[in-house]
């Protein structure tokens, strides 16, 4: 029996979320082309005989606005420590820049194993992944770096087996049919999250949250209600959509990943809710999962 905690770090959309996915074969993570779409630290059990890998999903490191890019932040950076291996993404077609070399610079004070990850070579011809190589290599002792695509998993079974390599403990830490330590709510309430992020522009999605309010299980069929909350009316109506067309097809496309992950039939009603300033608010930072009193200062 081999065993590890393994951390995905790297710059906003790069593809952490995207290669937690498929390094699990299931969707757990939601993902997509806006930055900072991840906001809480997302663990994916990976299990096979023999082995158990947790996976840990990092929001992008990044600029702080307000007190959740702040608390964000804190959590992206404290995952750098206690675990055996490090996979530093990196988005390869858009090649090195400054914030790869802050986040290289930052490496530095980790025993951890890193592994760099170079990601998204599905767009990418053999010249273009040589020379992308051939410009990170030197900028850390690397123990591997490996191309993939975590779209088309081109690559993603050969990463999973160099991670094994770095392996050093010999227990369980979870059952093995443990997928993800996230609660079937909070994942209910991303799926919704993701979809206000997939179809709305790029302002708008990153004032809002997602809470599930109601979660009841009959035979046949899940009840779920989601609160989506925002911070001004004139979004609450964007969300909404022209006699309600927005909402229904978050409703619709949300309910199709729920139906997928718990294998059953889904009601799924959504209500969208107005309250000013709630990424400042300390209720619901907490709501979200994050401690209050360990980052309120
Ligand atoms: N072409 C391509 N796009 C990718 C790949 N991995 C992720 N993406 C896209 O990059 C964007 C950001 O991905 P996401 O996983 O949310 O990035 P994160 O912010 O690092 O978690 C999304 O639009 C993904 O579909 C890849 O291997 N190839
Ligand atoms: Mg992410």
């Amino acid at each position: 029996m081999r065993s590890g905690f393994v951390s995905l770090i790297g710059r906003p959309n790069v593809g952490k979320s995207t290669l937690l996915n498929s390094l699990i074969n299931q969707k757990i993570a939601i993902t997509s082309n806006k930055p900072q779409t991840t906001r809480n630290i997302i663990q994916g059990i990976y299990n096979e005989d023999g082995y158990q890998i947790v996976f840990v999903d990092t929001p992008g490191i990044h600029k702080p606005l307000n007190k959740l890019g702040r608390v964000l932040n804190k959590e992206a950076q404290s995952l750098t420590k206690d675990v055996d291996v490090i996979l530093l993404l990196v988005d390869a077609k858009d090649g090195l820049g400054i914030g790869d070399k802050k986040i290289i610079a930052s490496l530095t004070e980790t025993d951890s194993k890193v592994i760099l990850v170079l990601n998204k070579i599905d767009k990418m011809n053999e010249t273009e992944i040589l020379k992308a190589i051939n410009d990170y290599k030197d900028l850390y002792p690397f123990a591997e770096i490996v191309p993939i695509s975590a779209i088309t998993k081109e690559n993603v079974d050969t990463l999973l087996n160099v991670i094994k390599k770095y392996l050093t403990d010999n227990m369980r830490y979870f059952d093995d049919d443990t997928i993800t330590t996230s609660t079937l709510n909070f994942l209910v309430s991303e799926f919704v999250r993701e979809k206000i992020f997939r179809m709305t522009e790029e302002e708008i999605p990153h004032s809002v949250t997602c809470i599930t309010s109601k979660f009841e299980e009959t035979s046949k069929i899940i009840n779920i209600t989601v609160d989506i909350i925002v911070d001004r009316d004139s979004i609450k109506k964007i969300i909404i959509g022209k006699q309600g067309s927005l909402l229904k097809t978050v409703g619709i496309e949300a309910r199709k990943d729920i139906e997928n992950l718990v294998g059953k039939k889904v009601y799924l009603e959504l209500y969208v809710k107005t309250i000013k300033n709630w990424r400042d608010r300390d209720r619901y930072l907490a709501e979200l999962g994050f401690d209050e009193k360990e980052y309120i200062n």
